[in-house]
């Protein structure tokens, strides 16, 4: 008998949706679920954190408590990225087991856990406090293919995972690459050599994993991903309908209802139909190019709309292929969070700034210095040279041995903000320190569901405007400030000038890292830029003098704007 594990709440629609459903959508049903007699529900962890609190102004914590009321029967679930949490660095210990413990407490009964580098050193602190407080752990491994992955490696992976002390495995899929006959392959291997039951876990991004299931069960799965219909295929899990029908009457069967889940089909129907601006034909359309080019699904989108935003979404192919490049430059790591997003950002800039490394990301930097783990192959010998200091080592060692202790330091510290109502707050604020303090003050609102209407309403907002100031009215002009030049104090400076520095993409500058009259040697940095997500130190292309500043900390930067002449 195979058993489901349903992702509806949380894999599914994060990669459908890019994770913006609400919990008010998913209470009604919940009860109903809770019938259906899934293995467990992956309700929480991953993005959902994140999302709740910076999109729909939620808190996730009580997500978890209303879910965990009307679902006593299946075991709830959490995706959880190890020592990196719920976000997107590690965390040092006494903030994951804290992170663990509260999990649990507030309804979580499973932890899924991984690490990007299948690195299991990321993965430990969390297994223990997960088994310590009584929780069952699943071990996941983070399937990819390079020249240096094998089934032998992941069968040792898996072993390890079993000597940790790991209740179950997934094979965690993430991009859709497992083929039927490698899954057969993979599965038969892991049975004959661990005694655990096995978990798979694929993406229909490239088409592949409804066949890939079929196979792996036949192989002795004993668990496989699904997703409710309306929220399955595409960037999703397979549908659990199909699966259930596809497994009727053999020795697998999975003896679910599919009546009750056809009634459940029904509501996440009029779900679907609420959400509908937000699948991306991206999301639904088998892509066969992430079996080139690697690229999760939900990383898909998320390249979208970086590139949205840089204003160069012509250059979407071009990106798709410097991926692979870069994911080779350092060490073929799987690409899942939080090594996506670094693969991801550092190919946008190379292909952006026309020039490969020209900069590179702090993430990329911290990673070639080993702070996320051992990538799985050596880092291309330029890059390191390139990133390290004169005599300077990557770490060898865990990397969460090199972090101090955090928890009370940012307990005194959410206390002193005066945003502490119960205890997950701090952790909360611990993960997330600058949105957290917005979200807890409720300074956030929830960003508007998209309607076919406001489609339309981008393309006709109007430049001209008539205000009043003190009674007196003005005709305004409001022209879209994008191009080469910045003006300032009616003087315009274009990039043509001597000295000129540009800003290499559109984003925020928070940093300045120098002061008019400052010498500055080439590569020196001289500001940092947050755009897409994370920060971006830009160094000086010259030696001189920073003759002037033309931007404040927090001023919004368009590609090709003049931010400081140096001489
Ligand atoms: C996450 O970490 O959010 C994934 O879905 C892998």
């Amino acid at each position: 008998m195979v058993k489901i594990v349903d992702t509806t709440f949380r894999d599914a629609q994060q990669s459908l949706i890019a994770t913006r459903m609400r919990t008010e959508d998913m209470l009604p049903i919940a009860e109903k679920m809770d019938e259906v007699g899934f293995y467990s529900m992956e309700v929480w962890g991953g993005a959902t954190f994140d999302a709740c609190i910076r999109y729909l102004n939620e808190d996730p914590w009580e997500r978890l408590r209303a879910l965990k009321k009307r679902i006593q029967n299946t075991p709830l679930q959490m995706l959880l990225r190890g020592q990196n949490l719920v976000g997107y660095r590690h965390y040092p210990d006494d903030i994951v087991e804290k992170f663990v413990i509260k999990a649990h407490e507030n309804g979580i009964d499973i932890f899924r856990i991984f690490d990007a580098l299948n690195d299991v050193r990321n993965m430990e602190t969390a297994i223990k406090t997960a088994k310590k407080v009584g929780a069952e752990v699943q071990g996941a491994i983070c399937y990819t293919i390079s020249p240096v992955h094998t089934i032998d490696q992941y069968v040792e992976l898996a072993k390890k995972l079993e000597e940790m002390g790991c209740d179950s495995i997934c094979i965690k899929d993430m991009a859709g690459l497992l083929t039927p006959y490698e899954g057969y392959e993979l599965v038969k291997r892991l049975k004959e050599e661990i005694s655990l039951p096995i978990d798979v876990h694929s993406h229909c991004t490239s088409g592949l994993a409804p066949m890939t299931y079929l196979k792996v069960i036949e192989a002795g799965a004993d668990m496989v991903d699904c997703a409710i219909s309306p929220f399955a295929m595409g960037t999703s899990q397979p549908p659990t309908e199909s699966i259930v029908v596809a497994l009727k009457g053999t020795k697998y069967d999975t003896g679910l209802d599919l009546k009750l889940l056809n009634e459940i089909r029904d509501y996440f129907m009029k779900v679907r139909e609420k959400y509908k601006m937000l699948f991306s034909p991206i999301s639904q359309i088998v892509d066969a190019r992430v079996l080139v080019y690697q690229v999760p699904g939900g990383m898909l989108s998320n390249l979208v709309s970086q590139l949205k935003e840089q204003g160069a979404l012509d250059k979407f192919e071009e990106v798709l292929q410097e991926i692979p490049r870069v994911r080779k430059d350092l060490g073929y790591p799987p690409l899942v969070t939080p090594t996506s997003q670094i693969v991801g950002t550092q190919a946008v800039l190379n292909v952006l700034t026309e020039e490969r490394y020209k900069i590179i990301t702090n993430e990329v930097v911290n990673y070639v210095k080993g702070f996320y783990g051992k990538p799985p192959a050596p880092i291309n010998p330029e890059l390191l040279k390139r990133v390290l200091d004169e005599g300077e080592k990557p770490i060898t060692c865990r990397p969460a041995d090199l972090l101090p202790p955090e928890w009370e330091k940012v307990k005194k510290e959410a206390e002193e903000k005066g945003i502490v109502k119960k205890e997950e707050d701090i952790l909360t604020y611990a993960l997330y320190p600058q949105i957290a303090v917005k979200f807890l003050r409720g300074e956030l609102k929830a960003e508007p569901i998209p309607k076919e209407k406001d489609i339309g309403k981008i393309l006709e907002i109007p430049t001209e405007y008539i205000v009043e100031v003190d009674g007196e009215k003005f005709e305004v002009k409001i022209e879209p400030k994008i191009g080469t030049e910045l003006k300032r104090k009616k003087e315009v400076i274009t990039a043509e000038m001597e000295g000129a520095v540009t800003s290499p993409f559109r984003g925020m500058v928070t940093k300045i890292k120098v002061k008019e009259g400052d010498k500055v040697k080439k590569g020196d940095v001289i500001v940092v830029l947050e755009a897409m997500k994370m920060e971006h130190p830009i160094e000086s292309p010259v030696e001189g003098t920073v003759e002037r500043i033309l931007i404040d900390e927090g001023d919004a930067v368009n590609v090709g704007d003049v931010i400081m002449i140096i001489k």
